[in-house]
């Protein structure tokens, strides 16, 4: 069977990868649970589509994802500088493999994975890898000499593969440069933590849990969502007396109480449910006093007794219980956390987006609302003043009949008037006379037609002028409005422009 990690071939049978560890399906190791995870797994993409289609950030659905697929898990070992992180670490493996030393060491994020044999390979930031003897890590990871120095501020992390039983199930041991030294290493040390599923806090027998730990323990780890946390108590080799030991321990275990109580208090308020849910998820801390450096010591020289004065087994019972038994439920508790606060997420987007929505459904409703009532007022103008105009006509009509009416009534006593007053000269005879009266009475009525034409126009001129000024104001009142309409329709979308010379000629 091949390994979708590494792609090493396996035993048809085989239920972990020889080279790296991963499980080799996700179904044998679900057991019960695989119908609810294949569920899950299609949960998550299903969220990851609605999410890339609103534009939302994937990445957490993404981990998800990776989580369950590739069934691995990240436990973290942190704390203040110089508490003994490496050296805890290096117990676990039974040898010297991380730098370790009384001054401010681990520069890197360094990866324990399971491999078949001791190997190290180094990922620097500019994305090259380079494959290491283990031997000579201290040359890449550290902080130590100004050279090493140097070097190691162009790593990105050291994978380091080694046969170790718990890293055999895709787990991943993680050792972070010290908190409160300076400020990159802290930097590097709270990015690892974001896919962290499972904490180590390493504090000191010595100085116990002091202010800056309780910070990072609920600012960080608790602020993250990482439930999963182991104290360990490290140096307990530094007291002579067992009760000290005892006492130390229980201080430190009332602080570390105290702290996640108080978060919660603010976080929740006391006696709330989700208080009282929390407070019962987190149960008792697990704090464990031991000896790195014994263990160490113990397991390199198959020294049992003093591998017992250690302590160290007690809590690799503890983590061997967690990696094990307790894998599979962080893991999908994980990812359904995961799931949950990102459906969370979309379901806020989308309120807020529908909610953006019915604002501009309202705007759009009101404005096309005011556009219809400013296009029935324009009717109703253009109606009256069409009614104007008609009036004016009527006006118009009715003046020339009450002044020239009847017209041949008119012509007709123009016409007498104008024989009546002829002289009639008797020395033309019938044809020249009856000519004379033609061209007389012809341009009496001439005359009289002319002065009914001037009067006409007068009329018509004077009622015209009136109206015609009626008529512009009303043209420069429906251009306004026709405007008003227009930027209306703009703001709701609407796409047309009012064309002004169309108008140009009703002036
Ligand atoms: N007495 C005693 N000393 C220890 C123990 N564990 C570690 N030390 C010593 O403490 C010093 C620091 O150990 P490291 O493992 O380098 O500590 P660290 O937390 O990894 O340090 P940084 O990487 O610099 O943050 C070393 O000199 C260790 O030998 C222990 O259990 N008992
Ligand atoms: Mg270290």
């Amino acid at each position: 069977m091949k390994c979708t990690k590494c792609q090493t071939e396996n035993r048809q049978d085989a239920k972990f990868c020889t080279n790296c560890g991963q499980s080799l399906t996700i179904s044998p190791s679900l057991g019960d649970d695989r119908q609810f995870v294949l569920n899950l797994i299609q949960n998550l993409k299903d969220l990851d589509r609605i999410a890339k289609t609103l534009d939302l950030p994937t990445r957490d659905i993404e981990d998800a994802l990776d989580q369950i697929e590739n069934q691995t898990l990240s436990v973290v070992v942190v704390g203040e500088f110089k508490r003994g992180k490496s050296t805890f670490i290096n117990a676990l493996l039974g040898q010297d493999v991380l730098p370790s030393d009384i001054l401010p060491t681990t520069a890197t994020i360094n990866r324990v994975v399971f491999g078949s044999t001791p190997s190290a390979t180094i990922r620097f930031k500019d994305g090259q890898t380079q494959s290491i003897a283990i031997d000579r890590l201290a040359n890449y990871v550290t902080k130590l000499t100004s050279d090493a120095e140097t070097i190691s501020s162009r790593v990105q992390e050291a994978l380091i593969h080694y046969p170790l039983h718990y890293c055999r199930n895709g787990v991943e041991i993680i050792d972070t440069p010290g908190l409160s030294d300076d400020d990159i290493m802290t930097e590097i040390t709270l990015s690892v933590l974001r896919r962290t599923e499972v904490a180590i806090v390493v504090t000191s027998a010595i100085s116990p849990f002091g202010e800056s730990e309780g910070i990072f323990l609920t600012e960080i780890l608790l602020e993250q969502g990482i439930n999963h946390i182991l104290f360990v108590v490290n140096g307990i080799d530094q007291f002579e007396q067992t009760e000290d030991i005892a006492r130390v321990i229980e201080n430190i275990t009332q602080r570390i109480k105290k702290h996640i109580h108080d978060w919660a208090n603010n976080k929740f308020g006391e006696g709330t449910q989700e208080y009282n849910a929390y407070i019962k998820r987190m149960g008792i801390p697990h704090i464990y006093g031991l000896s790195s450096r014994q263990a160490l010591q113990a397991k390199r020289a198959g020294d049992k007794s003093l591998l017992k004065l250690s302590r160290f087994q007690e809590f690799e019972t503890s983590l061997n219980r967690l990696l094990t038994e307790e894998r599979q439920r962080i893991s999908l508790e994980i990812s359904v956390e995961g799931a949950i606060a990102s459906a969370s997420q979309i379901l806020n987007t989308i309120e807020t987006q529908q909610n953006s929505l019915e604002l501009q459904h309202q705007s759009f409703t009101n404005q096309s609302l005011s556009i219809s009532e400013s296009v029935s007022t324009l009717r109703q103008q253009s109606r009256e003043k069409l009614k104007h105009i008609e009036q004016g006509i009527t006006n118009i009509d009715a003046e020339i009949k009450t002044n020239f009416h009847p017209l041949d009534h008119l012509l007709k006593r123009v016409a007498e008037q104008t024989i009546d007053n002829l002289s009639v000269d008797m020395s033309r005879d019938l044809n020249g006379i009856t000519r004379h009266f033609a061209a007389q009475v012809g341009s009496a009525l001439r005359e009289l037609i002319v002065t009914i034409e001037s009067d006409i126009t007068r009329i018509i001129n004077q009622e015209t002028r009136k109206e015609s000024l009626k008529l512009k104001n009303m043209i420069n009142s429906v251009k306004k409005q026709i405007r008003q309409i227009q930027e209306q329709s703009w703001q709701i979308g609407m796409d047309w422009t009012f064309n002004e010379t169309e108008y140009q000629d009703l002036h």
